[in-house]
């Protein structure tokens, strides 16, 4: 198996004893492998990073090196004075001193530590858990926010920028492939008749960047309560995992892409479509949660811009998955037939939802 064969090029003491799949990612393949002496294991995680979804691999791992060397010595500079041990994963370098290696097929692997005794959960289980995760955003954001966004490349161009999804969506449309499987239901044309009637709210982040009124920084890019990890002995969040896609961009994208998955109980893949909400109590708590680390440094444009993002992520991402399923599921890995389309219509549920809640959810937010 290649992943085991790649897991034995990096620097772990021991004999290689297992590897296995590991985690749900929608993109990278993911290992768990584990490694033996006569008195001890480690666990490492070995990934793939899928070519077809990120053109510039090597970026990535630059910028995981830059982040990861920030945010490491920021951590142990304060861990005395810290509410608790705030971790994240650092890279294992090869044998040979490297980053990462490459595969015979051109595929770039890397392995990075295993956060021990933690769990993520695809799904908020409870108000406690949604205020963790809210402290685990503003944490990450408060320790990377003297890290200067220009101090990172773009590992994938174009990622959170909602016109661009929405052009992606209508060049699907525009084949025959895409206008078969538009035909083929009429979920999917509920879906796009969906979209169609918010086309003109898609670009409210990139106006006001446009504007100057939001400015570019370092963030997670994908805080999704699946990479929110949770420690098991006190239950207290303790880390963000999968920093694939740290780079530039604006706070309101985290924020968004968090409340989109923690303040949805049902999760992304929910059963029951009627299941989805966008369940306030759980928003009070992410709030709060993120507030008690990240107040400081959100300026008045910023918070201007807070209902926007709420509203905007889940609808992006809906996007994101019906122009895949109209094109033929080639982004994220699918399940079933279909699984794309059905994903698109579980976040425009949210969206809706969070349409019908507006002036409750701006009220949380402080707006008066
Ligand atoms: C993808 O691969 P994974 O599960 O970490 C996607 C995110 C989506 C998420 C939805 C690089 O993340 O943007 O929010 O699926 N990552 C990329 O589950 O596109
Ligand atoms: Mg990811």
């Amino acid at each position: 198996m290649r992943a085991a064969l790649i897991a034995r090029q990096f620097d772990v003491q021991g004999r290689l004893v297992a590897v296995e799949p590991h985690g749900s990612g929608n993109v990278n393949d993911t290992y768990l492998a584990i490694f033996r002496t006569t008195f001890s294991e480690q666990r490492i995680i070995v990934q793939r990073v899928r070519k077809s979804v990120f053109p510039h691999p090597e970026v990535i791992m630059q910028n995981m090196r830059v982040l990861t060397d920030h945010c490491h010595a920021k951590l142990e500079a304060e861990a005395e004075g810290a509410d608790r041990i705030w971790q994240l994963p650092k890279i294992i370098q090869t044998k040979n001193g490297e980053d990462w290696v490459t595969d015979p097929d051109g595929d770039l692997w890397r392995a990075i530590s295993q956060i021990a005794s933690a769990h993520a959960y695809e799904k908020v289980r409870h108000p406690e858990h949604a205020h963790e995760a809210g402290c685990v955003l503003g944490h990450f954001h408060r320790m990377v926010s003297n890290l200067p966004a220009d101090r990172l490349g773009y590992a994938l161009p174009g990622f959170h920028v909602t016109p661009g999804y929405l052009a992606k969506m209508d060049a699907a449309l525009a084949t025959a492939g895409g206008q078969e499987r538009l035909h083929a239901s009429v979920e999917a044309k509920r879906a796009a008749r969906f979209v169609e009637a918010r086309r003109a709210r898609c670009a409210v982040l990139e106006d006001a960047r446009a504007r100057g009124e939001l400015s570019l920084r370092t963030t997670h890019g994908d805080p999704k309560v699946g990479n929110i990890m949770i420690d098991e002995a006190t239950g207290r969040g303790t880390c963000i995992v999968d920093l694939d896609t740290v780079q530039p961009g604006l706070v309101h994208h985290d924020i968004g892409d968090a409340t989109r998955s923690v303040c949805n109980p049902a999760g992304e893949d929910a059963p029951e479509l009627g299941s989805v909400v966008f369940d306030l109590d759980l928003f009070t708590m992410f709030y709060r949660g993120y507030q008690a680390y990240a107040r400081d440094f959100l300026t008045a444009a910023d918070h201007r811009h807070l209902f926007g993002c709420i509203h905007l992520i889940p609808l992006e991402l809906g996007i994101r998955f019906l122009a895949d399923h109209l094109a033929g599921d080639a982004y994220f890995k699918v399940r079933y037939p279909g699984h794309n389309l059905r994903r698109a219509l579980v976040q425009f549920k949210l969206a809706e939802s969070i349409e019908a809640r507006e002036p409750a959810i701006r009220k949380i937010l402080g707006e008066t």
